[in-house]
């Protein structure tokens, strides 16, 4: 017997997606979830339905490549706009997709990494220098970890320099961008004749396009002109060949990958920083085990180096903790090649969309007890081991997961390392967590308050 994928209960047929208030549709989500044990649900966005899975076993076999493959949702799609076929929101046929992949891994490796932790550190050292300044008063958490992550991949990848530590104001790319990743969601949700009337809108959002393009071909012509030894990310993209097909990037799709990763290299690890950081101040106990591991493994003032990052283990299970309470890219969409069943009972249609929806993975309750609750212990050794091996999945799956994941742990780990061995943090203003949605999410307006670290505490 085949089944029809379960629609919520009780709740009324959801319309435009703009009845759900923009920032509440993961909240939405989620909630919807929790009342779907089946861990599959339909909802009807207007005239789209959309397909949400949190059940693991079920990811287990959308994981599986041989049926299944990254297929870009709406969503993804009017990002093409301004990304194009760069590597996020490239369909996987497309053969600008494997020849960025090939040309663009060797960026990635563990010796790459070591070669661009000392611009990170050198970021992090300027953040510190900020908030030594701010000591006493509160900082606005989310936009400092902006101006570190974009900094840093930019500095790693590209050779500029924002110098957003430099500047009261976000980097002006940064509005461009916010703008333009709104008025694209707004373009899904708006009918053709509202398009038509959104005039000012459009104009708006061509120039944040244009803004963003000049930034980056500015970028690529600097580049151009002196062009260095190191094999970062833009030399790769400017001179490496495909070794499958013996042809380099186009000039097109360069612009489309700095852009991508301009991007996607910013976003979800501020974010993943600053769930960290809210989560670290409701949980004392926690935020003490990591000053004691940061005053153990980067003791005084030593500069870090990359081999200590390995060692700082309850770190990393902060990090892991909060991505899995809230992983910052909230879903992924797979579709499968050709028409499948899958819990032996729903059909899937091949090329459509399924949305894995990860905070519902990663809460689905066969899997994760009191799911819920901020728990670092669920990420040692033996009890990671045991788990269901599909139920985690902040970094997306398989070849076209995340090619940037290991630079964002490193990140994230030594800037956490290096601000905790520094600062005290507290919550005067008793911070109620509110989600902020964008294309990723991040905690809403939460400022924390920081002071000098006294010699013994
Ligand atoms: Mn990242 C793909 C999450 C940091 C560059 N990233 C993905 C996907 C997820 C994701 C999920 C898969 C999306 C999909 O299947 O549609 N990324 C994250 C998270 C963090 C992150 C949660 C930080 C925390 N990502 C980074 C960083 C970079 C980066 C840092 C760059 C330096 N991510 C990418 C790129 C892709 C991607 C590029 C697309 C990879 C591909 O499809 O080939």
């Amino acid at each position: 017997t085949r089944y029809t994928v379960p629609a919520p209960p009780g709740l009324p047929v959801v319309g435009h997606l703009h009845q759900i208030a923009r920032s509440g549709l993961v909240g939405h989500l989620l909630n919807v979830s929790r009342d779907m044990p089946e861990g599959i649900f339909k909802l009807r966005f207007g005239s789209r339905v959309s397909l949400f899975v949190t059940d693991p076993d079920l990811v287990a076999e959308l994981s599986d490549e041989t049926r299944f493959r990254k297929m870009p949702g709406p969503g993804l799609r009017v990002v093409r706009k301004f990304a194009g076929d760069g590597l996020f929101t490239a369909f996987s046929e497309e053969p600008n997709w494997g020849k960025a992949h090939r040309i663009l891994l060797p960026a990635f490796s563990n010796r790459a990494m070591r070669g661009y932790f000392d611009m990170i550190v050198e970021v992090c050292d300027q953040l510190v220098a900020k908030w030594e300044r701010a000591a006493g008063t509160d900082v606005h958490v989310a936009d400092d970890m902006t101006r570190l992550t974009l900094d840093s991949i930019a500095i790693a990848g590209f050779g500029h320099r924002f110098n957003s530590f430099e500047r009261e104001e976000l980097d002006s790319f940064l509005l461009a961008l916010g703008r333009a990743l709104s008025e694209a969601l707004s373009t899904i949700t708006r009918l053709p004749i509202q398009q038509r009337f959104a005039r000012k809108a459009v104009a708006q959002y061509e120039a944040d396009i244009a803004e963003m393009n000049a930034l980056v071909d500015g970028i690529i012509a600097e580049r151009r002109a002196a062009p260095g030894e190191g094999r970062d990310l833009l030399n790769l993209m400017l001179t490496a060949v495909d070794p499958e097909t013996g042809e380099g990037l186009d000039d097109l799709n360069i612009r489309y990958q700095v852009l991508t990763f301009l991007i996607a290299g910013h976003e979800t690890t501020s974010g993943m920083l600053t769930f960290a950081f809210a989560y670290l101040l409701r949980n004392p106990a926690v935020l003490a085990q990591a000053y004691a591991e940061v005053d153990r493994v980067l003791p005084g003032d030593t500069r870090p180096d990359y081999a200590q990052v390995a060692k700082l283990e309850v770190i990393e299970r902060i990090l892991k903790e909060a991505l899995r309470l809230w992983p910052t890219a909230p879903s992924f969409s797979v579709a499968p090649f050709e028409d499948q069943v899958i819990g032996g009972r729903y059909v899937m249609r091949r090329d459509r969309p399924i949305n894995v929806f990860t905070p519902g993975v990663h809460r689905f309750p066969s899997v994760w007890s009191d799911p819920d609750e901020f728990d670092i212990d669920r990420w040692l050794p033996h009890a990671e081991a045991e788990r269901h091996p599909h139920a985690y999945k902040p970094f997306g799956n398989g070849e076209r997961a995340c090619i940037g994941r290991q630079f964002a742990m490193v990140e994230a780990k030594i800037a956490m390392a290096m601000l905790l061995r520094r600062f005290a943090i507290s919550d005067p203003h008793s911070y109620k967590l509110r989600i902020k949605e964008t294309l990723s999410i991040k905690p809403d307006d939460f400022s924390m308050r920081i002071r000098l670290r006294q010699p013994h505490e």
